[in-house]
């Protein structure tokens, strides 16, 4: 069986937590600026979540809560608009410094890239949000860590869809067995098993506790740092390092 060779990161949710106070303000600074009341709040946003994507998202709104504009001329442009000022708002919060990474992700990066350990990123959202989150958050050379950002539009469909990651996958050069991914959502659960990653960690996230993270090998608070009771999951060491994560890949395919 494959030896663990790299990992494999979702970033909303995962590396940052940037849901509820990065990507749903600016998707609401963009509706009025546009001169739309729409306003998601916490709880409207959460039920939005269900399908991944700003531009999938914005037009499953109009769908279920919307459904006049559906019949406007330049519904398409419209929502392309709206999601290009939402993706310059979400940016500059995020150059503002709003967003930090999640406790320990960039422990476990620097642990990985000093083993010799391959970086990759499988995300639904815009490439530049990926690099700018990972530059005004971790440091101007954290984009440069990773060999693969897989982002956005880059494949036909989105998460739950396993496209992504099967693009990740190919651009590694790697089997799916040579890779631990890690996710914080269901959506983002069914799609790695989709493309058959089966060593599979789940850091919850504000949305995303109790979900169904059936398939997933283990399930945690989050990556945690050594030493914080806050971190990982009790009784399993303290937070999750290197060794976990080889550990985690050993349950599902056996000693390399
Ligand atoms: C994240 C998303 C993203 C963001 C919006 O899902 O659903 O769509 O909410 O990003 P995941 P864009 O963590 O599973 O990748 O507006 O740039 O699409
Ligand atoms: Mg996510």
């Amino acid at each position: 069986m494959a030896a663990l060779q790299a990992l494999i990161f979702d970033v909303d949710g995962t590396l940052a937590d940037t849901e509820a106070d990065g990507h749903r303000p600016a998707f609401n600074l963009a509706f009025r600026e546009a001169g739309l009341d729409w306003e998601w709040d916490l709880e409207l946003y959460g039920q939005l979540l269900a399908v991944t994507g700003g531009k999938e998202r914005i037009l499953h709104y109009i769908e279920g809560w919307r459904p006049e504009f559906l019949a406007r001329p330049g519904l398409g442009d419209l929502v392309a608009s709206l999601h290009r000022r939402k993706t310059a708002h979400y940016l500059a919060l995020l150059r503002s410094g709003a967003i930090p990474l999640r406790p320990g992700v960039l422990r476990l990066l620097t642990e990985a890239r000093a083993a010799g350990i391959r970086l990759a990123v499988a995300t639904t959202t815009t490439p530049e949000n990926v690099t700018t989150l990972l530059e005004c958050a971790g440091g101007h050379d954290l984009p440069g860590w990773f060999e693969v950002i897989a982002a956005g539009d880059v494949v036909p469909a989105k998460k739950p869809a396993p496209d992504i990651y099967h693009y990740a996958l190919d651009r590694l050069g790697l089997p799916a067995a040579a890779c631990v991914a890690i996710e914080d959502s269901a959506n983002g659960v069914r799609a790695a098993l989709r493309a058959d990653l089966r060593a599979l960690l789940v850091t919850l996230s504000t949305y995303t506790r109790g979900e169904d993270f059936s398939g997933a090998v283990r399930v945690v608070e989050g990556l945690g740092e050594p030493g914080d009771s806050a971190g990982a999951t009790a009784g399993e060491g303290d937070c999750i390092d290197l060794a976990a994560l080889f550990d985690l890949h050993r349950r599902v395919y056996g000693p390399t």
